[in-house]
């Protein structure tokens, strides 16, 4: 079967906080599998595109400033319902609202230095990994004991 997959950005606080591999760690124990990982250095326009939907809120000056502040670790994470479970991992947008145990409600403390993203759906995740990644940058290995079927 084919496994669904999900697209997860650490972003430039997490970084310059040392958190890369905690997070990176956190979705890897859980049994997800990491089939794509690169650094860069977002541009306004990619960050603009990445966050399309949100163009008319009052926060997406702001939010592309941040986002494009520094750099960023773009992942593609596959597994059994990793959309979701993907964002469980991360928590609540707002930082306040995250439960402990997620990343959100174990590193932050404010809505605009969040952390990390992660797709919210089944669209969201396709067109993300896409946008993010080359089809030849998704890299294929097995689990010589699969987590799930
Ligand atoms: O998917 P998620 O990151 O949890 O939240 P979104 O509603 O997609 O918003 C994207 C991003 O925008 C959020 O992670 C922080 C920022 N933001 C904000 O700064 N202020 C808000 N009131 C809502 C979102
Ligand atoms: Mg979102």
């Amino acid at each position: 079967t084919k496994q669904e997959r999900t697209f997860i950005a650490i972003k430039p606080d997490g970084v310059q906080r040392g958190l890369v591999s905690e997070i990176i760690g956190r979705f890897e124990k859980k049994g997800y599998k990491l089939v794509g990982m690169k650094m860069i250095n977002p541009t306004k326009a990619q960050a603009e595109e990445h966050y399309a939907d949100l163009s008319s809120k009052p926060f997406f000056n702001g939010l592309v400033k941040y986002f494009t502040s520094g750099a960023v670790v773009c992942l593609v994470f596959e597994g059994k319902g990793v959309i979701k479970g993907g964002r469980v991992l991360v928590g609540a947008t707002n930082p306040s609202d995250a439960n402990p145990g997620s990343i959100r409600g174990d590193f932050c403390v404010d809505i605009s230095r969040n952390l990390i993203h992660g797709s919210d759906g089944p669209e969201s995740a396709k067109a993300e990994i896409s946008m993010w990644f080359k089809d030849s940058e998704i890299t294929q290995w097995n689990f010589i004991t699969p987590v799930y079927e």
